[in-house]
């Protein structure tokens, strides 16, 4: 996503702006090592863009930036829920307007860190007391760390997601490997499938692979490039597109927009709340990625 035609804000230091599209304020980062936009509706990265590369995040043309919507593209913080397994689907954080805590840069990048906390709204979805802090560090690479805290005085259970869009040049003919041996496929009635561990797309897909290995690579021969996806804290790697259908049934996604984007999301899987992971009064949990070309 280009983030250099947007108003400006405010300006923060020399390389750390706010600017602004439509209803939404987007910290804009501008370093040596790499440019970068995180907006604070969602706690939402929206670019990533290392010195010399394409942008390595996949934006929707056509995304809404109306403060109330989930943007579509970028990488979602889906918590604390992952999926349609409460409402709203992927949970409230995507949802709502984090607060830009600090930031700090030096010479190998800039380090972005937004916070969450519950309020009148949120309380209404999800009756728990929290601290969410979100930890983006744009530098050759981009890590975006979710650290939550459960704050109240009873344990809470949650799920969960880093929903990245990698952008590619051609789905067609991105090829993936380290997702692993086994798959739940949210197409097949949360089937349990063996076996597949390369992928090269022809259709939709919507899986849970649920034994990662440390590095999932996607090639992608017309970027020529290789991105490579990261993750910790995580019990599973979901896999994403919804091909041309899908697309076409979505308000925010041009027709053609899943020819050029793969999600491969950080998750901690579950099949509802309740089955998620605990967290006691005072104890903390991280996911991560790291995305790097
Ligand atoms: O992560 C995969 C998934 O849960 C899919 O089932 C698909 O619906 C996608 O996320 C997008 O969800 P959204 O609520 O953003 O439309």
């Amino acid at each position: 996503m280009d983030l250099h035609s947007l108003p400006v804000v405010s300006a923060l230091s020399d390389c750390v702006t706010i600017v602004e599209k439509d209803s939404v304020k987007i910290v804009r980062i501008n370093h040596e090592k790499a440019s970068a936009g995180i907006a604070l509706h969602g706690g939402h990265v929206v670019s990533f863009t290392p010195a010399g590369q394409e942008d390595l995040i996949w934006m929707s043309d056509t995304a809404i930036f109306d403060g109330k919507a989930a943007l579509r593209g970028g990488i979602p913080v889906c918590w604390p829920w992952f999926g349609r397994i409460a409402a709203p689907a992927h949970g409230f954080a995507r949802n709502s307007t984090w607060e830009l805590i600090e930031h700090r840069e030096n010479d190998n990048g800039v380090i972005v860190e937004l916070g969450l906390t519950s309020n009148e709204g949120i309380r209404q979805i999800w009756p728990h007391l929290f601290k969410a802090r979100l930890i983006v560090e744009v530098t050759e690479q981009l890590k975006v760390t979710l650290k939550v805290e459960n704050v109240d005085k009873h344990e809470w259970t949650f799920s969960g997601a880093l929903h990245t869009y990698l952008n590619l040049g051609d789905i067609r003919q991105a090829k993936v490997t380290g997702i692993g041996p086994e798959y739940i496929d949210s197409l097949q009635n949360d089937e349990v499938i063996q076996g597949g561990q390369e992928l090269v797309l022809s259709d939709t897909i919507d899986r849970v692979y649920t034994q990662p290995e440390a590095d999932i690579l996607v090639e992608d021969p017309v970027m020529n490039r290789t991105l490579t996806v990261t993750n910790q804290g995580h019990n599973s790697a979901v896999l994403w597109n919804p091909w041309a259908e899908g697309a076409q049934s979505m308000g925010d996604m041009p027709n053609d927009g899943y020819e050029t984007f793969l999600c491969v999301e950080s998750t901690l899987h579950a099949p509802s709340i309740e089955q998620g992971k605990t967290l006691q009064p005072g104890e903390t949990y991280q996911l991560e990625t790291v995305i790097s070309a």
